[in-house]
């Protein structure tokens, strides 16, 4: 396979509200998209790493260098066959899986807009929709969560994951189920930002019948999470610990996790996103999609991967209109809860060029 050159985007996307986690406060997105060139198509991928390295120790400027320095250039000077070589070829470079994921996925869609083939059906797609959830952020009030659950139960999402950390745990949760009721699928993420030592408070809520609370522990702690889940009763749902179809399968072997979020940037790729889920329906652990607010372009991706039989929860595959009032590709949209599985080959989507154009802030081409 030849590939011509790689040109790496920078983009910066102002959020429609501001997103905040138990490690901080985001209004703008501030994404590295990879443009992958060969004779036949080019294909695109999508970075999920932040501008700073708190959701985990990537971040965007680590990412363009080290595809600058490294990855790219492994990339062009060897040629490989196909996008199924790209992950081996990486290897020697130590870590940066998001960066890595980015490449893959663009050689990917390269490959597979001129094979006519489209992500879902590269992967193992078995549904033209999927199930959407939506991820809602700490907030300052109890009556600002309650709107903003409310307007997006209204909207039609499917189930509801709150944001939680210390301080902001049973308070919502509880507010949450008295106004909107048992039958919401509700669920909790903590971004690692409690302790063994919580395990009591975790516990608390235990009578509201969350679906899962996910990564309450440090991204280490996968022995730490095994002994809180004895500890509550609550599933616990491991994230930021899992970047690879090995960590997948040791966190189940020591019942760290019963529930898997597979995030295709965090692990290196859709590629190995697709071994996770075939480890944990082996091991019959659910798992879901999840997202780092990506454009229509990493949602295009993450929508095909959720639509593998083992993806049996809702996802954080929320519309384009959760995050931005303008996507750069044609938006995604709520249907009855649910988005389109793209069909057309590759990703199915593509930037708009217009639209592209004015949210770009530099852009580089490297050639070999
Ligand atoms: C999670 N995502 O599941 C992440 C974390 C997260 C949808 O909850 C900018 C870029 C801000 C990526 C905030 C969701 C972010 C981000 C949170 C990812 O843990
Ligand atoms: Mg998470």
């Amino acid at each position: 396979m030849k590939i011509a050159g790689v040109e790496l985007l920078r983009v910066a996307m102002p959020l429609v509200a501001p997103f905040r986690t138990s490690f901080g406060t985001e209004t703008t997105r501030d994404i590295l998209l990879v443009r992958a060139v060969t004779a036949d198509a080019e294909g695109w991928g999508e970075c999920v790493a932040m501008s700073s390295p708190r959701y985990s120790s990537e971040y965007v400027d680590a990412a363009a260098d080290v595809l600058r320095r490294f990855l790219v250039p492994a990339l062009l000077a060897a040629e490989p066959p196909g996008a199924h070589a790209v992950a081996d070829l990486l290897a020697p470079f130590k870590g940066h899986r998001m960066a890595k994921a980015a490449l893959e996925t663009a050689v990917l869609d390269a490959e597979l807009r001129a094979a006519g083939r489209s992500f879902a059906r590269e992967l193992g797609a078995v549904r033209d929709r999927v199930p959407c959830g939506v991820s809602v952020g700490i907030m300052d009030s109890i009556p600002a969560l309650l709107d903003a659950v409310g307007g997006y139960l209204a909207e039609g999402y499917l189930r509801i994951k709150l944001k939680i950390e210390p301080g902001w745990d049973v308070e919502p949760v509880r507010a949450v189920r008295e106004r909107y009721g048992d039958d919401v699928l509700l669920q909790v993420d903590a971004n690692t930002a409690y302790t063994l030592a919580d395990a009591g408070q975790l516990a608390r809520l235990d009578p509201f019948d969350l679906l899962l609370i996910e990564q309450p522990l440090d991204e280490d702690d996968v022995l730490g999470h095994a002994e809180l889940a004895r500890l509550v009763r609550t599933p616990v749902c491991l994230d930021e610990s899992i970047g690879s179809a090995r960590d997948a399968a040791a966190a189940i072997r020591l019942g760290a996790c019963r529930v898997v979020n597979v995030k295709p940037g965090r692990v290196g790729g859709y590629l190995e996103a697709r071994r996770i889920h075939d480890v944990c329906a082996a091991r019959g652990v659910a798992v879901w999609c999840g997202g780092m607010l990506e454009t229509g372009l990493g949602r295009a991706a993450n929508v095909a991967l959720a639509a593998l039989p083992g993806f049996t929860l809702p996802g954080d595959t929320s519309a384009s209109g959760r995050y931005y009032a303008a996507d750069i590709t044609e938006p995604f949209v709520l249907d009855d809860g649910h988005l389109p599985v793209p069909a057309l080959p590759g990703l199915g989507v593509a930037p708009l060029p217009g639209r592209l154009a004015e949210v770009t802030t530099a852009a580089e081409w490297l050639t070999g």
